[in-house]
């Protein structure tokens, strides 16, 4: 569907944008003015071309998916965030809930002899719910299914609970990671300039003590994500800024697998009369990621935040991860007033998605090792085993 990149680049007529084509096509690396002037200037098709050449380029036709399931210990929040339509605030504690060790060991245990390979934890920031408790959990679940990937907790939660603790970030993070716990998901981050920041969810970790964790994991030898909320107050160059900053400690630490821009979704809160980005602005922001972003090796769509479809075509716009089976009752989005209400899709659907759009599905591991190769086996096959399904 796209053009032949050095041709379209050739033929650019805007000189900045010619001169930032070129450099993507020599591998450099384009700086904060050249991202803004991307979002600015490049149309649809130019950033799709050139993204969907740095995708192929790293990756070639390979999409992963993973076999997860999330876990979420409470929607309780002791933060108030303005975008966030899940948490209830802890004083009021209406439709709030709390899951204890055992009813979250439960849910654990339900995928006993299923081929899941990764649990990723995230909730509210409750306060009863301590560094020791979650190193009680780590602790359970390592105890019961060693081999499961435990990608668990942000920045907000960790610091919260460190500084309840009393330990530093240095302290808690290996008492976490001894308890069992292996990377960290990229939540938390949303936009980090204090500009948007101070607006949109003023009181829980700033930039520097989101980072800060992220770069103590890395040392530690752990591996995380990175995501950035969009299509909100936000203008381009705070995307950028929020990149950048990304973008630089990947330099130091090589520590970050993925990067995940996240569409915000605007029911029931508090930035409800801020409407939603188009589909054609969703793409650029995914093409744009590709294009600045280029020393994280991966670009996630997250599903059930787009919806099937959408997420489908972030395909031909530089993602080459589509997150995985996720098997939740994700309250986080379906509150949010994302398409997916109840979001878990089998792997005989995630299969089906990318093979409809010629791209070859591979089941990765949280780490990007790879499991599977899922291009010559049949979907009529994958209904029917249950070892595959
Ligand atoms: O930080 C909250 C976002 C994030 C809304 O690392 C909203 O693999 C849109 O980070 N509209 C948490 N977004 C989820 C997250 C995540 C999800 C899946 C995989 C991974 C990974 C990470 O959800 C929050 C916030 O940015 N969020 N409310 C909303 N109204
Ligand atoms: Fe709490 Fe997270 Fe919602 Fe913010 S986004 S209010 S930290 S649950």
């Amino acid at each position: 569907m796209h053009s032949d990149p050095f041709t379209l680049v050739s033929n650019t007529t805007d000189p900045q944008l010619k001169q930032i084509g070129e450099k993507i096509l020599r591998k450099e690396r384009i700086s904060f003015d050249d991202g803004v002037v991307l979002f600015e200037k490049g149309s649809l098709s130019w950033l799709g071309a050139l993204a969907n050449w740095v995708r192929e380029e790293k990756h070639g036709n390979k999409t992963y998916f993973n076999r997860n399931f999330h876990i979420e210990p409470t929607n309780v929040c002791v933060f108030s965030c303005k975008f966030c339509s899940y948490s209830r605030l802890y004083a009021s504690r209406e439709e709030g809930w709390e899951l204890s060790i055992e009813q979250m060991m439960h849910i654990i245990k339900s995928y006993d002899g299923k081929p899941v390979t990764e649990v990723h934890i995230v909730g509210g920031v409750h306060p009863k719910m301590t560094l020791a408790f979650f190193i009680d959990l780590l602790k359970a679940i390592k105890a019961h299914r060693p081999d499961l990937h435990i990608k668990a907790f942000t920045p907000v939660e960790l610091d919260y609970m460190f500084k309840k603790a009393k330990v530093t970030v240095e302290e808690g993070m290996k008492l976490a990671h001894e308890a069992g716990l292996d990377s960290l998901p990229g939540g938390g981050a949303e936009i980090f300039h204090p500009e948007i920041r101070t607006q949109i969810c003023e009181d829980k970790v700033d930039a520097d003590g989101w980072l800060h964790i992220h770069k103590t994991a890395h040392l530690l030898g752990m591996h995380s994500n990175a995501t950035l909320l969009y299509g909100h107050i936000e203008k381009f160059w705070h995307r950028i800024d929020h990149m950048d900053r990304l973008r630089t400690l990947q330099d130091e630490t090589g520590g970050f697998n993925t990067f995940i821009p996240l569409k915000f979704r605007n029911k029931d809160n508090d930035m409800s009369y801020v409407k939603e980005s188009s589909v054609i602005e969703d793409m650029r922001m995914y093409a744009v990621s590709r294009l600045y972003m280029d020393n994280f090796p991966h670009i996630k769509a997250y599903w059930p935040m787009l919806g099937r479809q959408n997420a489908q075509l972030t395909l031909s716009f530089g993602v080459n991860d589509i997150d995985g089976t996720i098997d939740d009752s994700t309250k986080i989005y379906a509150m949010a007033g994302s398409e997916e209400q109840t979001p878990a899709m089998s792997t005989a659907d995630l299969v089906t998605l990318i093979k409809q759009v010629k791209r070859q599905p591979v089941e990765r591991g949280t780490l990007y090792n790879e499991i599977r190769d899922y291009s010559e086996v049949d979907v009529a096959e994958i209904e029917v085993n249950p070892l595959l399904n």
